[in-house]
């Protein structure tokens, strides 16, 4: 399964590096905010890979960004984000990413995160373990917060959810960790942390399709993944994601 998603995959890095460099012209528009965009690209990227799901599997649900979830009542269903950074991907931001995973009556059991442009395949497949490239991944062994490179980003305020934004986390972090980066797809955030780039990654209010495949890689990996909600319920899809010892550094923040 994990070689049959990372093919999935490709074929729509190919579709969405064809947007990328123009070789396809695509026009941007808004979708219900006018901070949350849409183009051409995402929607050609999308139609690719549920026809490759499709072809292989007809009687799975699909639950896509775009497209919505479909009406299927099959135990198996596929979460997709044609491209994830859509903001990095219009503006030729090599850091956007394609995600894809599949559950098991609600329960992730596959999953990868593909950057086209970086030339990245993060995968991980139940009691199969999580890859870089092919190569077996783990996270980071780092143990000190100081030492702790990390990234996170801002779901929150495009989504508008002024009250719950994470400039609070963010200035009272970043003041002791040793490097922040925020380069706007959560999905690769993830799999930065589940390949050890990252030591942690936290954002707010995200949703499903961003997060599904990049919260199994991370835990594939040998990571945790917290959901910093504090029991609101319009926080629900927010990770904060660590190696074990790390996670317990940076919990406090969140409590
Ligand atoms: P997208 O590029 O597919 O929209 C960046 O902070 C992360 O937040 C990306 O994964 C991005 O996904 C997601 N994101 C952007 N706007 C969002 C919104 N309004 N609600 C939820 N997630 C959003
Ligand atoms: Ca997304």
């Amino acid at each position: 399964m994990r070689l049959f998603i990372e093919s999935v995959a490709r074929e729509a890095g190919k579709e969405a590096l064809a947007y990328f460099t123009d070789m396809k012209h695509f026009t941007v528009s808004g979708k219900a905010t006018t901070r949350d965009l849409v183009s051409d690209a995402d929607r050609a990227v999308e139609k690719k890979i549920i026809e490759l799901i499709r072809a292989e599997y007809p009687e799975h649900s699909i639950f896509g960004e775009e497209t919505g979830r479909d009406t299927g009542n099959s135990e198996y269903c596929w979460v997709i984000d044609p491209i994830d950074g859509t903001q990095s991907f219009v503006k030729r931001h090599p850091y956007f990413s394609i995600s894809i995973a599949l559950k098991k009556n609600g329960k992730t059991i596959a999953g990868c995160v593909y950057a086209p442009v970086l030339g990245l395949m993060f995968s991980a497949e139940e009691g199969k373990g999580a890859f870089e490239n092919g190569v077996p991944m783990h996270v980071s062994d780092c143990d000190e917060i100081g030492n702790a490179a990390c990234a996170t980003g801002f779901a929150c305020l495009r989504a508008q959810k002024m009250e719950h934004n994470n400039l609070k986390y963010f200035n009272e972090i970043v003041p002791l960790i040793r490097d922040i980066k925020r380069c706007g797809s959560a999905a690769l955030d993830l799999a930065f942390v589940a390949s050890g780039r990252y030591d942690a990654y936290w954002e707010f209010s995200l949703a499903e399709y961003d997060i599904a495949a990049g919260i199994f890689l991370v835990e594939s990996a040998g990571g945790v993944v917290l959901k910093p909600s504090n029991g609101n319920p319009e926080l629900e899809l927010s990770v904060l994601a660590a190696n074990p010892v790390l996670i317990k550094q940076f919990q406090p923040f969140f409590e």
